[in-house]
């Protein structure tokens, strides 16, 4: 079986990391995530996340390099994140969330983060910080 790709997206703007909570499915609504989704058949990362970031947020963004590693999720799909810049519009919450917030490095702890993404949203900070 082969397994299928999630990208999400950390998205920096002035030195923030958006963060977006998730309304469905039930099982996740309430929680925090890196905004994305599932590649299509033939889409590179950085295409799958400039596709779902229009989709889910109404906003363009530019992919800026893949973090390393790649975290399991459900059964059959995987986790991968790329740094990517906002390049035009401002972010809403059109698809899959409620809420969305800009947070500073020494904010990120505030919200309530998937288990599956922790690992690279601390690395997104690390290079917040280093930025
Ligand atoms: N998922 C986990 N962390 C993320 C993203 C974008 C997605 N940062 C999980 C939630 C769903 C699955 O991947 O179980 C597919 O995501 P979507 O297509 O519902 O956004
Ligand atoms: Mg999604």
């Amino acid at each position: 079986m082969s397994v299928r790709v999630v990208v999400g997206g950390a998205v920096f703007d002035r030195g923030r990391l958006l963060a977006a909570r998730r309304s469905a499915p039930p099982e996740l609504a309430g929680r925090w995530e890196l905004p994305g989704g599932k590649a299509e058949p033939g889409e590179t990362p950085p295409q799958t996340l400039v596709r779902e970031l229009r989709e889910e947020l109404g906003v363009e963004v530019e992919p800026l390099e893949p973090l390393p590693g790649e975290w399991p999720l459900k059964p059959g799909y995987v986790l991968r994140v790329w740094t990517a810049a906002l390049r035009s519009g401002e972010p809403r919450p059109l698809e899959d969330h409620d809420e969305l917030r800009w947070l500073p490095p020494d904010r990120v702890d505030e919200v309530d983060w998937l288990d599956e993404d922790r690992p690279a949203v601390a690395e997104a900070v690390r290079r917040l910080r280093a930025a």
